[in-house]
């Protein structure tokens, strides 16, 4: 049965692979699944029939047969536990690329996102530009420690996995403050994980929905 995931009809970044649906077409292409994508408009989101897929009224999900799925987290991993390609056999070091995709989600993406908040949001507010410095410095202290864990290590444990492709899913939304340049390891590390074959047809699919035209 073919996976159908949701994705914005119109993605607020105009296709620059930051909505979150990237990551999940990024996990299917690594698996060699063939998908297809359901576009919503942010007011179909919130109308019932979104809101039974994902109680909060966001992108994206994931219908696979029976099942229906929100949080990347949780359809990255089940993409992963199904099919090869992302986690691997050995237990523990399975378990391990399970913790780097945690690591990514919990720790690494908070601080991320609020950047984009502080900027976007936020921007505006009379204490934003007094804010700004302490919302970056707290993604430095991240980003000093998971540089510091990856070294001149190719992935973060091994192999390539679910974990890197999360973990470079959230660095992508540095690629414009600057900081990941603090940090040529993770640059570089960004760089390999936005060259595989699978990203790259991920964020084109991403990108052709959001530069086709629409009456
Ligand atoms: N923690 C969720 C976050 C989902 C999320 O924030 N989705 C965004 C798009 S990337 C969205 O739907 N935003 C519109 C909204 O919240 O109204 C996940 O990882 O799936």
């Amino acid at each position: 049965m073919t996976i159908t995931i949701t994705a914005f009809e119109r993605s607020p970044d105009g296709g620059k692979g930051l909505a979150r649906d990237t990551r999940v077409r990024w996990a299917l292409e690594e698996a060699g699944q063939l998908y297809e994508v359901r576009l919503v408009s942010f007011r179909a989101m919130k109308e019932a029939a979104h809101l039974a897929l994902h109680p909060f009224g966001q992108i994206p999900t994931c219908q696979d047969g029976d099942l229906a799925l929100f949080e990347t987290g949780a359809i990255v991993l089940h993409i992963a536990t199904h099919h090869a390609g992302l986690l691997p056999d050995d237990a523990n070091a399975r378990a391990r690329a399970i913790a780097w995709m945690f690591a990514a989600l919990n720790t690494v993406e908070p601080p991320v996102l609020e950047l984009v908040t502080s900027r976007i949001l936020e921007g505006d507010k009379p204490w934003a530009a007094e804010r700004l410095p302490l919302v970056e410095d707290r993604i430095r202290d991240r980003l000093k420690q998971l540089s510091a864990r990856l070294g001149d290590a190719e992935w973060l444990d091994g192999a390539f996995s679910a974990g890197d492709l999360m973990m470079v899913s959230v660095l992508v939304r540095l690629k414009s403050s600057g900081l990941l340049a603090e940090y040529p390891n993770l640059a570089a590390y960004l760089a390999r994980g936005e060259a595989r074959p699978a990203y790259q047809r991920a964020f084109e699919a991403q990108l052709a929905v959001n530069t086709s035209k629409k009456s």
